[in-house]
């Protein structure tokens, strides 16, 4: 019912090149313990090939793959996910390169449950679990971990990003991509709907999870989705949080760990609708103190069930990106939204990134904890490394995205959401387009570009001027604390920690100190 970080090892010839951030055993040993395990355990089952593409078929920047596995759970969640079958075949044979994966629940035992890269041998092998990113290989492991590994020796980026078009009434379309830790709001986003008092804005949705971004000929950041479904949370969806999400979960779609009612209906915590009788395990459900759906309960289905779905998600070469944006899930401290004063300013903030942790990986909720980028389980080398590739960028183009922090989910000392998120969340992608339109003036503050305070627009909104004054405040004294607390962690990377980020930091220390 969720990854298990602690299970998941990238498999490299040198320690140092997984990195601090990753568990690393040697490809040998690695091999070795997991083919142990492999050892019979399909006996009696059915063994099914599935050759996939990740990214759209006719793209440049699509890559393919084949996972074995002996689960039909997996077949049907690879088909909605990935481009999958014969079109994906006749390009591998075509390109003569794909990732190889194998798979097996094998007995579902944690004792015996491991999920190995090996980038170097682009191959991964996933045993014991039969949940999304442990199983469906194409996702997290492919996508992810080892076209990172692929990316930085070829000079793009495979990221854990949403990618969204907003139009607004005019007609015009940004496209920004954002990186927000697991079950974190990206599908939310993604798929958005504009409140009322935002008639004529239109949402469009390319992707809701992973992004490769590719430099293109001009120094345009471009932007596929690797993807070709939703494997999304199911727990908050209903008909005001996420109504796209609501309506295109109601016909040809897995749904993973969740409670039923009598009528054998899906049903969920914030439905809204119907009431459990049989909770998630398939018990009948009588302890109210206990969620009925898993926390993680996901729903799978395809893209194109989206009433907010981009044809542009097919285009081969992508959409050419305004704006990215790092978040978290941070109670106090960050603020609705600031802007980096440049790309290694930017770079920092990603590093810096920090949420608490979700039901998404099997282990304790709500500890604040460092996830750079959202990629901390899923980058398939080192840290160190994959922010010197970052800062490289800069050097590559002039016309690269500007890059802006948010965090809807600050709250009151009674653990109220000071900000109405969801749909309203618009409000503050327009100040991040109009910046990058140069429309708008900003607060210079020792961390970067926050809004003025009549620039994010709260019209029908029932906001106080108090409530954004603090949504929208830096206190210098918690940032002080903060950025300690990221200088030591960007410490332990060492000697690899590339000293343009070391420098980055220096600075927002020292205005943070003149601030003070
Ligand atoms: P992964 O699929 O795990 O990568 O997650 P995700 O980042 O796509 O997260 P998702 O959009 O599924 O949201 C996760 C949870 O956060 C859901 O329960 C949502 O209802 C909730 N959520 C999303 N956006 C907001 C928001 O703006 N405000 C608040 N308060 N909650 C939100
Ligand atoms: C996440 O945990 O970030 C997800 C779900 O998107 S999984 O595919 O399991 O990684
Ligand atoms: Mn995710």
């Amino acid at each position: 019912m969720a990854r298990v970080e602690h299970l998941t090892f990238v498999c490299t010839d040198d320690k140092d090149d997984a990195g601090p951030n990753n568990n690393w055993m040697a490809p040998a040993d690695a091999h070795q313990k997991i083919d142990a395990l492999f050892d019979g355990c399909m006996r009696g089952r059915t063994m099914f090939v599935i050759p996939y593409c990740m990214g759209p078929i006719d793209s440049p920047y699509a890559r393919m793959g084949v996972e074995i596995t002996d689960s039909a759970y997996v077949v049907a969640n690879m088909r909605m996910m990935t481009r999958m079958g014969s079109a994906a075949l006749q390009r591998i044979e075509k390109d003569g390169i794909f990732v190889k994966g194998l798979h097996s629940t094998g007995d579902l035992d944690p004792e015996r449950r491991f999920i190995m890269h090996f980038p170097e041998e682009l191959s991964i092998k996933s045993i014991g679990s039969g949940y999304g990113g442990n199983a469906l290989l194409g996702k997290k492991c492919h996508a992810l971990r080892i076209a990172s590994y692929q990316a930085r020796s070829e000079g793009w980026l495979a990221e854990h990003m949403l990618i969204v078009g907003i139009e607004n009434p005019q007609g015009d379309v940004h496209y920004i991509a954002c990186a927000f830790p697991s079950a974190c709001g990206k599908t939310n986003l993604a798929m958005l709907i504009p409140p009322e008092s935002h008639a004529g804005w239109k949402v469009w949705t390319l992707g809701d999870d992973i992004a490769w971004l590719h430099l293109d000929d001009d120094g345009l950041l471009r932007a596929v989705n690797p993807e070709a479904g939703y494997f999304g949370v199911v727990p908050g969806t209903n008909e005001k949080t996420n109504k796209n999400a609501f309506d295109m979960i109601r016909s040809n779609t897995i749904y993973t760990n969740v409670a039923t009612t009598e009528d054998n209906e899906p049903w969920w915590e914030d439905k809204n609708v119907g009431t459990p009788k049989t909770d998630w395990q398939g018990r009948n459900y009588e302890d109210n103190s206990k969620p009925a759906a898993h926390p993680n309960s996901r729903f799978t289905v395809s893209a194109k069930n989206n009433a907010s779905y981009s044809e542009l998600a097919e285009a081969p070469e992508g959409v050419p990106i305004s704006a990215l944006v790092f978040g978290g899930r941070r109670k106090e401290l960050a603020p609705l939204v600031y802007e980096a004063k440049n790309w290694s300013h930017g770079v920092l903030v990603g590093a810096g990134v920090a949420s608490e942790t979700t039901a998404a990986n099997v282990g304790e909720v709500g500890i604040v904890r460092r996830d750079p980028m959202a990629m901390k389980p899923f980058c398939g080398y080192n840290f160190a490394d994959y922010w010197d590739h970052w800062l490289s960028f800069a050097q590559r183009s002039s016309k690269l995205p500007r890059i802006f922090h948010v965090n809807w989910f600050r709250q009151d000392k009674n653990g109220k959401f000071l900000w109405p998120g969801f749909g309203e969340n618009l409000r503050v992608m327009r100040w991040i387009i109009d910046r990058c339109e140069n429309q708008v003036s900003a607060r210079e503050t020792p961390i970067g570009f926050l809004p003025n305070a009549d620039d994010i627009d709260t019209t029908d909104l029932d906001i106080s001027a108090d409530t954004m004054a603090a949504l929208l405040s830096v206190n210098v004294e918690q940032w002080q604390a903060e950025m300690t607390s990221v200088g030591e962690y960007l410490d332990t990377y060492g000697d690899r920690l590339p000293a343009a980020l070391k420098k980055e930091h220096a600075i927002v220390v020292e205005n943070l100190q003149k601030a003070s």
